[in-house]
């Protein structure tokens, strides 16, 4: 089944019953399918057909939900792009994935102007200030006068929905190709085990472009029939707030969020009422031990950890039962995920033993676009390596704990940065002559992106910020070094490998 077509028909049975109330303006299923409906006869007059690529960079917005799920009825594959990338970021995606639109606001149209006129890729706004280049889409969507219903769900299941790129150890970013199939068997898989019920009221606070804020939270809450209270931003304070006033009753967060939501309520004289919670929710990262125990202490309730890849979706949580959600592990695969932990020749290891997690399900993706070599050392008889280390502890039902990454990641804020590109960014400075960027422990990130610097002329003076300012014309924000040291030579081993680990012991 095509996932739009799941979820225009959850909006037929609930009607008038609101299903998304964006910044205090509510939309009801029905709204929400009708500005489906109009989405996709626009789409269809700007010539997208099925398997063409959308790619969106948008702030969190409605129009993003509308064109997602528009662009999927007929077949169509959504790109969701970080609303931070630059422009040379964005032009990597738009021709890497051979995108037939790209839909934007007028602020990045003006900022990817002249690579928007290289590249000639069609490109539409969603607010007004088109000009000769790009399509206003709110004109074009007024002059729409029709009820005519050009939604035909033309995919299988195993066809292309959604490709997420996601950043690699070396070179290229891959674009992972996810189907309906892997979207909908993980989505049903969620709600059978987080009891998740057309009763629920979801607090959305995470951006639309990633697995965690549109699969999980989003298309999970409309899957579910339950209502989505949905955030522009996050303010820890007002989540606070929002969760009393509005009675929710879920909430998914990355561990930062959890770590900021934390110290809010430390400072709050009264405590939330939160009698209408039924489960806090966080993955994406690690979530400590000490602030799953904090969390608990302010209020009452145990945060539910769980594990998911881009290239997988969700592969295991903590059970509902909050006796069943274990600080520091991720929990039991969920029932449609097969899960083993293996040594590096691909041989399990003993229960108990680290290894690399390895998965095989309707949930794991079909492969890297266009990158079937990458695709091919990425499974082994069906099994994704997932660059996960892990171990299952045969004294509890083998639950999973991650105890490490095989890939060399760092998970800053929920978001994953690939040191190697920062690293060639970096190298390209005109005083730099090789540099490291590695992960450094930080209480509010989780890990704080580094980057240790050997100049090419030692004893010329480096000013960190102009270096920093020079990674932020090309990279999203958060890819950024918060700082950078100088250091004469990268220590190396013998087999010339910089040592990373020595650089996070000096440096933390
Ligand atoms: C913002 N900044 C960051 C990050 N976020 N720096 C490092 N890491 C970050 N994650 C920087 C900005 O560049 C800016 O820098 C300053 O912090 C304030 O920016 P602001 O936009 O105000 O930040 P924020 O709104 O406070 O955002 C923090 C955040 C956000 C809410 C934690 O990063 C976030 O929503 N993270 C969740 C990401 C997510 O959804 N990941 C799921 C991926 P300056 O002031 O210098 O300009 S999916 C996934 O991983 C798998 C599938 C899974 O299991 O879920
Ligand atoms: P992404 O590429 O953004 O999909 O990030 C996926 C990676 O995030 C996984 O391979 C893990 O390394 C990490 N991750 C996700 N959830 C958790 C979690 N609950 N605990 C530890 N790491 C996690």
């Amino acid at each position: 089944m095509n996932l739009a077509q799941r979820i225009h028909e959850t909006a037929i049975t609930y009607g008038s019953k609101p299903a998304i109330v964006f910044e205090n303006t509510s939309y009801s299923f029905s709204d929400i399918d009708q500005e489906i409906r109009r989405y996709t006869f626009l789409l269809n007059e700007l010539g997208i057909k099925s398997g063409d690529r959308i790619a969106l960079q948008l702030d969190k917005c409605m129009d993003f939900i509308f064109i997602h799920l528009a662009n999927l009825s007929i077949g169509g594959i959504t790109l969701p792009l970080n609303s931070d990338y630059k422009t040379e970021e964005v032009e990597y995606f738009l021709t890497d994935s051979g995108s037939s639109l790209f839909v934007t606001d007028s602020k990045r149209r003006a900022i990817h102007q002249s690579m928007l006129k290289k590249t000639g890729i069609k490109t539409a706004l969603i607010d007004a200030g088109s000009d000769n280049d790009s399509i206003c889409l709110p004109d074009l969507l007024e002059k729409i006068d029709t009820n005519i219903d050009l939604r035909n769900y033309p995919t299988k299941d195993d066809d292309v929905a959604i490709i997420c790129y996601t950043s690699g150890t070396t070179g290229r970013s891959k674009g992972a190709m996810i189907t309906h199939r892997n979207l909908i068997s993980n989505m049903l898989d969620l709600k059978n085990i987080w009891q998740w019920t057309d009763n629920d009221k979801l607090l959305h606070i995470l951006p639309l472009f990633h697995v965690h804020g549109l699969f999980i939270a989003l298309q999970g809450s409309l899957n579910a029939g339950s209502t989505t209270i949905m955030l522009e931003r996050f303010e820890p304070l007002r989540v606070w707030k929002t969760l009393v006033q509005e009675k929710c009753t879920m909430l998914m967060g990355v561990p930062t969020i959890y770590q900021r939501l934390v110290n809010e309520l430390e400072q709050l004289p009264g405590k939330p009422d939160l009698s209408a919670m039924r489960v806090f929710i966080s993955g994406s990262a690690p979530l400590s031990v000490n602030l799953f125990a904090r969390f608990e202490k302010l209020t009452g309730l145990r945060i539910l950890e769980r594990y998911g890849m881009t290239e997988t979706g969700m592969n295991t949580s903590n059970l509902f039962d909050p006796a069943g959600r274990k600080p520091g592990s991720v929990g039991f695969p969920l029932p449609g995920v097969s899960l083993r932990v293996v040594d590096d020749k691909g041989v399990d290891v003993a229960p108990g033993e680290v290894g690399e997690v390895i998965l095989k399900g309707d949930n794991v993706f079909k492969g890297y676009w266009q990158m079937p070599d990458k695709t091919k050392s990425s499974f082994v008889d069906g099994w994704f390596y997932s660059g996960d280390l892990g171990y299952q502890d045969p004294n509890d039902d083998m639950r999973v704990y991650l105890s490490g990454r095989a890939k060399e990641l760092i998970i800053t804020g929920g978001y994953n940065v690939y040191p190697k590109e920062i690293e060639t960014v970096l190298e390209t400075h005109p005083t730099v002559k090789e540099c490291a960027v590695i992960g450094l422990p930080d209480e509010d990130f989780g890990e704080r992106v580094t980057a240790v610097a050997a100049l090419k002329n030692a004893s010329e003076a480096a000013d960190p910020k102009e270096m920093i300012t020079f990674c932020r014309d090309k990279l999203a924000a958060y890819k950024c070094p918060k700082s950078i040291h100088f250091i004469d030579n990268l220590p190396r081993n013998a087999m010339g490998k910089i040592q990373k680990n020595q650089l996070v012991e000096m440096y933390k």
